[in-house]
């Protein structure tokens, strides 16, 4: 059995569940004190944890997967498997200052204060500018320390940005960009059982994410217009053409990637397509 550790209760923690859930792997409803749960669908137990806690449980065995921010990772400088880039939890660590405090290049955080709780990943870049600042570890709401006049600076996780601007913060360097990402111990490549349960699971989970970037994609139109409508969607090996019930035209099928979807849609219709459709894909494996 394999032994998967997600975030308990966070902003990973739904996403985790979900992606899970899409490969097959069925939670029961867990009461919010549970720390352990076995899943239907597959050979698993999840270990509900805090997001911090998890390299270290991935890195000594006693969690075989993970889900996790690679900030975290880095910051703990835990040696993990990175399996399996994820889509989700994306952030950056960057650095912000106070509106109007004037900057040009790392250098101007030189003698500065900056605070922050990922203080590994801070020293490092601050090592690598070759620059010296004063850092000042704080586990919670870093984004106040300016205007409470406890640093010059912040280095702290942004997503949308609006938590900086509420603060009247401004960010200067983007040090790190970060998402979800599935990690495996070490330990796993020495159990050949594992290994299979942990391949079989990454195949699903390769399986959702295709069918999450892909579209099935449906539509008519005049034979003379086939072969430059299958120049546009050669989909996964080539389109499937039935004919139609009016003689001389023809349906298509094929899969379109989503991010150039409304480009090629546009030149879709130009090449005589008619009546499309597009639909989402369940599961996609290739
Ligand atoms: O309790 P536990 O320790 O498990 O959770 P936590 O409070 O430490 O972490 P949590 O749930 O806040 O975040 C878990 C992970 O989500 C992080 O480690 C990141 O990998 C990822 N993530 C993605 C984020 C954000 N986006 C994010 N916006 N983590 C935190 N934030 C916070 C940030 O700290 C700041 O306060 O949101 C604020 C900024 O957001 P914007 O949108 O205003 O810029
Ligand atoms: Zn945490």
């Amino acid at each position: 059995m394999l032994t998967i550790a997600i975030q308990k209760s966070g902003r990973l923690s739904e996403d985790s569940l979900r992606l899970l859930a899409d490969c097959g792997l069925r939670v029961p409803h867990s009461g919010s004190g549970k720390l352990k749960a076995t899943v239907s669908g597959f050979p698993a137990e999840l270990f509900f944890l805090r997001d911090d806690d998890i390299p270290q449980y991935v890195a000594d065995g006693i969690a075989d997967l993970g889900i996790v921010g690679q900030n975290v990772i880095l910051e703990k400088g835990a040696k993990l498997h990175e399996l399996q880039p994820l889509d989700f939890g994306k952030c950056r660590l960057s650095i912000a200052l106070r509106n109007g405090t004037p900057y040009a290049s790392p250098a101007s955080l030189q003698g500065k204060r900056i605070a922050t709780s990922y203080t590994n990943i801070l020293k490092r870049w601050l090592d690598a500018q070759q620059v010296q600042a004063e850092i000042h570890e704080i586990s919670g709401s870093v984004e106040i320390a300016p205007s409470v006049g406890l640093a010059d600076a912040i280095f702290d996780i942004v997503s949308s940005g609006s938590t900086l601007l509420m603060n009247g913060l401004y960010e200067v360097e983007t040090v790190l960009r970060s998402e979800a990402v599935l990690v495996a111990s070490p330990k796993v490549q020495q159990d050949d059982a594992k290994r299979a349960l942990v391949d079989a699971l990454i195949f699903r989970m390769q399986a959702v994410h295709r069918s999450q970037r892909n579209k099935y994609i449906l539509l008519n139109a005049p034979n003379e217009a086939i072969p430059a409508i299958t120049r546009l969607l050669p989909g996964v090996k080539s389109p499937t053409i039935l004919p139609l019930a009016e003689s001389g035209w023809s349906s298509l099928h094929s899969v379109i990637a989503e991010d150039t979807f409304w480009e090629v849609l546009g030149q879709l219709k130009a090449a005589g397509a008619q009546g499309i459709l597009v639909v989402p894909i369940e599961k996609m494996v290739v």
